[in-house]
């Protein structure tokens, strides 16, 4: 059996990450496949609550702490992870590590510090970035009721996804409406599925 694949989506805020893991992950279980949502800061464990206090400005953390506290955040979910795509569950990721560094970097933190807690962590095989100027998704609804979400800080971190970008990612280019983004990102999923499954089916034959 295909080891299930890790689809991330990464992106800033308001890019319409939420909206289109949701449909991915409908749309994945329409055709039959057995696909599930993770979703980081995962806010339901113990880290989750501390880091859901901090972004709702209801408590104060060193910026080096909190850091360690989303990495933490994935590193307690990693082995169930694992378990899942080793199951062949396909994992559909709503932010992971990049969103880490990016928002930590973009307050100030060395990038070196900021990568060191997640080596080793399980990585993706696909990764998508919801890419959306600052200006655009002040626009949309909700903006400015977390901490991070001001134009500054956005614009920051914006800069540095821009930066920690490698050829692999595809970019995505958030501006589009919702159904034509869920049928590129959909496409380019499909493919990195049939691919894994092409990749076990030789395993098999070796
Ligand atoms: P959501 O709005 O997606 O719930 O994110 N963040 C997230 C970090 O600063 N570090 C991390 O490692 C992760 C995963 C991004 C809430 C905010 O948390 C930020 C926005
Ligand atoms: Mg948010």
């Amino acid at each position: 059996m295909a080891r299930g694949r890790f689809i991330l989506l990464e992106g800033c805020d308001r890019a319409g990450k939420s909206t289109q893991c949701a449909k991915l992950v409908a749309a994945l279980q329409d055709k039959g496949h057995a696909v599930e949502l993770c979703k980081f800061p995962d806010r339901t464990t113990t880290i989750g609550q501390m880091i859901h206090a901090y972004l709702t400005n209801a408590k104060e953390l060193d910026d080096k702490a909190i850091h360690l506290l989303f990495s933490a955040n994935r590193w307690e979910a990693m082995q169930q992870m694992k378990r899942k795509l080793r199951a062949g569950t396909h994992l559909i990721v709503d932010r992971y590590a990049y969103s880490g560094v990016a928002f930590s970097t973009a307050k100030g933190l060395d990038l070196t510090w900021c990568k060191n807690p997640d080596r080793g962590l399980v990585r993706p095989d696909l990764t998508f970035f919801l890419d959306l100027p600052t200006v655009e998704a002040e626009k949309r609804g909700g903006f400015g009721e977390e901490r991070y979400e001001n134009r500054e800080l956005q614009e920051k971190v914006r800069e540095v996804f821009l930066q920690l970008k490698s050829k692999e990612w595809v970019m995505i280019d958030a501006r589009h409406s919702v159904p034509t983004m869920h049928h590129e990102i959909l496409k380019v999923t499909e493919d990195k599925i049939r691919e894994g499954e092409r990749d076990a089916e030789f395993a098999e034959e070796d």
